[in-house]
């Protein structure tokens, strides 16, 4: 089981970013809007395999179909997510983590805030 959700991983980064190369060079103007984010009321996690605008939002956008989630910044200079999630719900990390890995991106973990 865990070798074909591996397997699956990889299938969907080599096919996750059509358009990589073209957004490649607004990669650090889309992200300066994201940090204006609230880190106080957002959960930062670590994903691999971000490279352009195009990962963030399909990683996003997978989150947000989430019940528990209200959320999702990106945070390109720390390269961390931030979840903001719905009152009175709490996070539960195995479900975002199959959620990311599902979109096609690895899930590192949670990030401790310094
Ligand atoms: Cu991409």
């Amino acid at each position: 089981m865990r070798s074909l959700i591996l397997t699956l991983t990889f299938v969907g980064i080599s096919f996750a970013c059509p358009g990589e190369g073209k957004e490649k060079a607004h990669q650090h103007e889309t992200s300066a809007s994201a940090v204006a984010v609230s880190q106080a009321n957002g959960i930062p996690i670590s994903v691999d395999g971000i490279s352009c605008s195009h990962c963030v939002e399909e990683v996003k956008n997978a989150l947000l179909k989430l019940d528990e989630v209200k959320d999702v910044s990106y945070d390109a200079k720390k390269d961390l997510f931030y979840i903001v999630l719905k009152d009175g719900y709490k996070l539960d990390e195995q479900k975002i983590k199959d959620t990311i890995e599902k979109a096609g991106y690895h899930y590192k973990g949670i990030k401790q805030m310094n």
